[in-house]
C-alpha cells in the first residue's frame, strides 16, 4: 500500500487545557514517529508528500479562516505575546443560537440571528476561529498543517490515478475542523481534502467514513450540505463525549445534502462486537452510495488502552476492521486522525492496514 509522510508535521507540539491544567497535548509530534518506525518495520516504504495546493483548500475552508491560520503566530507575537501557545478563550454566546431561554420573547427569530461580530485583534479572532481551548497555535503550526493535509492531497492524487489503496501519516489530525473552526487537535480538515481531491479529479462521488473514537464533526460540517461527499461516522455519543454539539443521529443533511450524513452514536464503553454492528450499518449506507472512492478517517482512539478514550478495540479488532474495509472492494484512502496511547499507535496503524490489504489480495 502506498504510504505519503511529510517531515513538516513534527513541528507541531499543541497545548491543551486539561482537568483546569494546560498541558502538552496528547496529540504529540511521538505520534507521527511511532507510526514511521512500526511502518518500515511492517517492510513498507515511506513516500514524501508533494507540496499542498492551498488554492484547492478554499473549496472546503473559508479564506478568512485560511488567512487567519497563516498569519496567526506572527499577530500573536506582534501583540506583544511570549507564550509558546496561542490560545482562544472567549467564544461567541449562545445568545446567537436558537436554544430554550426563560426569555423567549427576548431571542430573535432565526432568519434574523445576525452574524457573528468579527474582533479586530488576535486573542479576539483566535476564539472567533476556533471551538475548544485543546488546540493552541504555535510557532509551526501552520507550517505543519500544511504538511499534513500534503500527506491527504497528494495520496488523493495517486488513487485517482488508479492506486487501489493508500495511507496518508497525517498529523496534525484534520476531522475536527470545520469550514472555519480549529478544535479538538485539528487545524485543516485532511480527510475532506482528500475528497475534494478525488472529486476535483474527476470522481463524482466520495464516502468518508470516520471511525475515530469521537465524532468528525468538521468534516460533516464541511459536507453538510452536499450530495458529493457521503460523511458517515461511528463515534462516542456526543452527549457524553467531545464535540458534545454535534455527531447525533438526527443530523442527516440538509439541502441537496439531505440524506448524505449519517451518525452512528454508541455509549461510553462500546466494545468491539456491538462496534463492528454499527460499522456494518455505516458499509450498508456506503455500498448502497455507489462512490468511486472511500476516504477512511482513521482515529484510533477506540483502542482499549487510549488514555482519553473508552472503547474497547483491541489489536485484532483493528486487523479485522481493515479486513472488512477491504471487502468494499473499492478505492480507499486512509488518513490518520486520532489515536494517543502513542506506543502503540504504529502497532495499531500497521493492523489496519495489514488487515486491508492481506484481505485485498485474496
Ligand atoms: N483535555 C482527535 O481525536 N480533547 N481529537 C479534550 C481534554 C478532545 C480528539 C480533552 C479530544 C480531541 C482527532
Ligand atoms: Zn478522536
Amino acid at each position: 500500500m502506498l504510504i505519503i509522510a511529510s517531515e513538516l508535521q513534527r513541528l507541531h507540539h499543541g497545548s491543551e487545557l486539561d482537568g483546569g491544567v494546560v498541558i502538552a497535548s496528547w496529540e504529540s509530534p511521538a505520534r507521527a514517529a511511532y507510526v514511521t518506525e512500526a511502518l518500515i518495520a511492517s517492510g513498507r516504504r515511506i513516500t514524501p508528500a508533494d507540496p499542498p495546493d492551498l488554492e484547492e483548500l478554499h473549496l472546503i475552508h473559508d479564506r478568512g479562516y485560511l488567512e487567519f491560520l497563516a498569519s496567526a503566530w506572527d499577530q500573536w507575537i506582534a501583540a506583544g505575546h511570549q507564550g509558546p501557545a496561542a490560545m482562544g478563550f472567549a467564544f461567541p454566546p449562545r445568545s446567537a443560537y436558537r436554544i430554550s431561554s426563560p426569555h423567549p420573547e427576548a431571542r430573535s427569530d432565526e432568519a434574523q440571528v445576525p452574524d457573528t461580530p468579527r474582533p479586530d485583534n488576535i486573542e479576539g479572532l483566535l476564539g472567533y476561529y476556533s471551538f475548544a481551548v485543546d488546540c493552541s497555535i504555535g510557532e509551526h503550526t501552520w507550517e505543519a498543517a500544511l504538511g499534513s493535509v500534503a500527506c491527504a492531497q497528494t495520496a488523493a492524487t495517486r488513487l485517482s490515478r488508479g492506486e487501489r489503496a493508500a495511507f496518508a501519516l497525517c498529523r496534525p489530525p484534520g476531522h475536527h475542523a470545520t469550514a472555519n473552526q480549529f478544535g479538538g487537535y485539528c487545524y485543516l480538515n485532511n480527510a475532506a481534502a482528500a475528497a475534494q481531491r478525488l472529486l476535483t479529479h474527476g470522481m463524482h462521488r466520495i464516502a468518508v467514513i470516520d471511525v475515530d473514537y469521537h465524532h468528525g464533526n468538521g468534516t460533516q460540517d464541511i459536507f453538510y450540505h452536499r450530495d458529493d461527499v457521503l460523511m458517515a461516522s461511528i463515534h462516542c455519543d456526543p452527549r457524553q463525549q467531545f464535540p458534545y454539539f454535534s455527531g447525533y443521529a438526527d443530523e442527516i443533511g440538509t439541502g441537496a445534502g439531505r440524506g448524505w450524513n449519517l451518525n452512528v452514536p454508541l455509549p461510553r464503553g462500546t466494545t468491539a462486537s456491538r462496534w463492528m454492528e454499527g460499522l456494518d450499518t455505516i458499509l450498508e449506507r456506503v455500498q448502497a452510495a455507489q462512490v468511486d472512492a472511500v476516504v477512511v478517517s482513521l482515529g484510533l482512539d477506540t483502542f482499549a488502552h487510549d488514555p482519553i478514550s473508552d472503547f474497547g478495540l483491541e489489536r485484532e479488532d483493528f486487523t479485522q476492521m481493515g479486513a472488512i474495509l477491504a471487502g468494499m472492494e473499492c478505492p480507499t484512502l486512509f488518513v490518520l486522525e486520532g489515536g494517543y496511547a502513542t506506543e502503540e499507535l504504529g502497532h495499531n496503524t500497521v493492523a489496519v492496514l495489514d488487515g486491508f490489504s492481506g484481505a485485498a489480495a485474496s
